[in-house]
């Protein structure tokens, strides 16, 4: 990929990041990411398809709500809109192309801000998804997926889609369009929908199935829009309990599963699974994407880790080789992501105030993927792995337990089975031994 910098170079001093393998001591090299190098048939960067978060690395200026902003962006001075939004793109493609990055994903206020006027930010977007068009054919960087930011404008206070009050939910339907136009226009693969505040604070003042149904009336509508306008990519919603409201409708992947069902979505939507909402539900990142994965809406995962002493979305960057290793172990076997990859929705902490900074933590990132994804492949191709999950069912696999699962059984002979085979005998779930077994193969 070919470095590509506006008039002014932002990340001086930092060129290209490239693959020097484990022997390297360099900070600003990959020692597992070897883009093309062959996993399973694919290469790295076709299984990993990792993309850069337009917010938080060129929009996340470390403010939070006890302190001012930490990180002072040089392309954030220009006090014309689009000529700063110009200079934000200059340095985001700047840092994408010297990491490599093959994507990037953003909502439409994080690419140029937003007034209350919808014509004028309608003009806005289009001009900057002009100048993002030259700026994606001259470094081949491509759009994983674009969004709109229906939580962020006082508007939304009460929710956007799910707002009670109709005038509010035509604003979204204004935003979503142009943030649909524009990802069409720049080819994107994916449009992303997260119901940031589509929940609610109190059930004293909400009517939870109306709203719900307003949200599936809403994305009927999108998508129809979208469709007719020739968009061929997936529709992801990206489940969160709560934060920032208290409940969040698109809980977590099986009751995003359930509201697709319920509201014929199914054959437009997946999900866009993040490790941190994971976390918040009190899951697993490994069961959100088993859930996704065993009802085949493993779209994207948001890539992050949160904090294990808090409670919120601290959206840190990923860096434990064990756990990735499972995610990995469970996005192969499902065949990879259906149409999303990766994408980095972690942000460097307030303190880190290095240009070089936002290097190191894509770089650890895009490490710990690579070097899970040759693991998890090493453990499915040389292990036993399998073998023992598959044992552990077998006695499904013959006789009565095959005839069980095939629908064939009454419960009279379930009893009958149970007489006459009297107790069963102790099998191990050899859990502990699974889990030296990864450790083995890391
Ligand atoms: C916030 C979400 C958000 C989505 C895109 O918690 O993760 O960043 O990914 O709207
Ligand atoms: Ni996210
Ligand atoms: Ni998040």
């Amino acid at each position: 990929m070919k470095v590509v910098t506006g008039n002014k170079e932002y990340f001086k001093g930092i060129s290209q990041v490239k693959y020097e393998g484990v022997e390297s001591h360099n900070p600003l090299a990959f020692r597992w990411y070897d883009e093309n190098r062959i996993i399973a048939g694919k290469t790295m960067k076709e299984h990993l398809r990792f993309a850069c978060a337009y917010w938080h690395s060129f929009c996340g200026n470390g403010a939070d709500p006890f302190g001012a902003p930490t990180h002072q962006f040089p392309w954030d001075v220009n006090s014309d809109a689009v000529a700063r939004a110009k200079d934000k793109m200059d340095a985001a493609f700047e840092f994408i192309t010297k990491m490599n990055l093959p994507y990037y994903c953003f909502h439409d206020v994080d690419v140029v801000d937003f007034t209350n006027d919808v014509n004028e930010n309608e003009r806005r977007l289009q001009a900057m998804v002009e100048y993002a068009k030259q700026k994606q054919a001259e470094s081949g960087v491509k759009l994983l997926w674009g969004t709109s930011n229906l939580f962020s404008n006082s508007r939304y206070m009460n929710g956007a889609a799910t707002n009670p009050d109709f005038h509010v939910l035509t604003h979204a339907g204004a935003q979503v369009k142009a943030a649909i136009d524009a990802t069409i226009a720049l080819g994107g693969e994916n449009y992303v929908f997260w119901g940031g505040r589509e929940g609610y604070m109190s059930l004293l003042n909400t009517d939870m199935g109306r709203e719900q149904d307003h949200l599936a009336r809403f994305l009927h509508t999108a998508k129809d829009y979208a469709r007719k306008q020739g968009f061929k990519g997936t529709f992801f919603i990206e489940p969160k309990p709560c934060e920032p409201t208290k409940h969040q409708y698109d809980y977590d992947a099986a009751t995003v599963l359930s509201f697709l069902r319920k509201y014929d979505l199914l054959n437009d939507f997946k999900l866009n699974l993040e490790v941190n909402h994971a976390t918040l539900a009190g899951h697993t990142f490994q069961h959100e994407l088993q859930v996704a994965a065993d009802a085949g809406l493993l779209g994207s995962i948001d890539a992050n880790r949160g904090d294990m002493q808090n409670g919120w979305d601290t959206d840190q960057f990923p860096n434990d080789i064990t756990e990735v290793t499972e995610y990995m172990l469970i996005i192969l076997q499902a065949g990879g992501f259906a149409g999303g990859g990766i994408n980095f929705d972690a942000k460097i902490r307030r303190n880190s105030t290095d240009p070089a900074d936002l290097f190191y933590a894509h770089i650890g990132g895009m490490d710990i993927f690579a070097r899970a994804l040759v693991t998890a492949d090493n453990i499915l191709q040389n292990s036993d792995y399998k073998k023992v999950r598959q044992e552990r069912y077998s006695s499904f696999d013959s006789g009565k337990g095959k005839d069980f699962e095939a629908g064939k059984l009454s419960l009279e002979d379930l009893r009958q089975f149970a007489i006459d085979n009297g107790e069963p005998a102790v099998i191990s779930g050899k859990q502990e031994y699974l889990e030296n077994l990864i450790n083995r193969y890391i």
